[in-house]
């Protein structure tokens, strides 16, 4: 019997989100990184293998408060996802249960879809037996299928995950081709590879004020040909990000064009710039033009 869905997976910023949607597909498709947000918009990553299709949504972390318009619109990406999930993997991490856990089990626990709650990071512990008083602890809740310690990094119990979330989904005919791994463009992926890079080299502000766009993809002569501008607020951000000697910009190039050439399975030329657009974040109309939209 065939069986095809969408999974969403929800956790307030940094319990590993998108490690756990990597590890799922066998491939690097989400940007990750030990900052919190690094994934601004859903983004579906495909995993078909034999009868079962499933389609997982990484979503961008939902967390409190956040003033500026960006924020908003990451909170509105999150909610829609969940919506439509025929599966939800809530992932927290051990031992943590904070006020942004409990906002994000506050918007699942009344739904009628299945839930699995992942409890990540158990790599970490010292001992197994320390997480047995946090799951004793852990919020109930009907929708709850089963609370399952892994890890996302190592892929620990990851196969015990996937065998309950295809199980939950509905039968059905698949909605995309065996071999399409995401809904997203070439073009998007590289800009995320490239945002991916920006948020490992910055200070934990200022990836939040930058937004990445690719003005050529082009493949010839056996080559992907990407050009692509990184905007910033400041002046003194694109100093920031090109550092001395245009060193920065220039590692922060070759990490990207590395990962490009490993998730496009091409040789790729890459060229960045830096531009300045001054208060993009706080501007939803403007957000909106750059393809932050809810519906993204
Ligand atoms: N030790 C450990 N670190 C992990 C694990 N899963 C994710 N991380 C790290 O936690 C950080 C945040 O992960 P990420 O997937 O970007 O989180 P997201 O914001 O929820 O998508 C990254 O530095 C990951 O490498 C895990 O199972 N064990
Ligand atoms: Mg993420």
């Amino acid at each position: 019997m065939k069986r095809c869905g969408y999974i969403a997976i929800v956790g307030r910023p940094n319990v590993g989100k998108s490690t756990l949607m990597n590890y799922l597909l066998g491939q690097k498709l989400s940007i990750t990184a030990h900052k919190p947000q690094t994934t601004r918009h859903s983004i579906l990553g495909i995993h078909t293998q034999d009868d079962v299709q499933c389609i997982f949504i990484d979503t961008p972390g939902i967390h409190i408060g956040g003033k500026r318009a960006l924020n908003r619109v990451l909170n509105k990406a999150a909610q829609a996802a969940i919506q439509d999930a025929d599966a939800i993997v809530m992932i927290v991490q051990a031992s943590d249960w904070t006020d942004e856990d409990q906002l994000v089990f506050d918007r699942v626990k009344n739904l009628k879809t299945p839930v699995f709650l992942a409890v990540n990071k158990i790599d970490r512990l010292n001992e197994k037996q320390e997480l047995l008083p946090y799951l004793a602890n852990l919020p109930e809740s009907e929708n709850i299928q089963e609370v399952i310690p892994i890890s996302a990094r190592k892929g620990q119990n990851v196969a015990r995950l996937e065998t309950l979330i295809t199980e939950a989904l509905p039968p059905g005919d698949h909605f995309f081709a065996e071999d399409q791994i995401t809904d997203r463009s070439s073009r998007f992926l590289a800009a995320e590879l490239v945002r991916e890079q920006l948020t490992r080299f910055l200070s934990k502000e200022l990836p939040y004020a930058l937004s990445v766009e690719i003005e050529q993809f082009e493949h010839s002569g056996g080559v992907d040909h990407i050009s692509a501008v990184i905007w910033v607020e400041k002046k003194s951000q694109k100093g920031i990000i090109i550092g001395k000697g245009g060193e920065r910009l220039k590692e922060i190039g070759k990490r990207s064009r590395v990962s490009m050439e490993k998730l496009f399975g091409s040789k790729v030329y890459l060229q960045l710039w830096v531009k300045i657009k001054s208060g993009w974040a706080d501007d939803e109309r403007t957000l909106r033009s750059l393809g932050y939209t809810d519906n993204q």
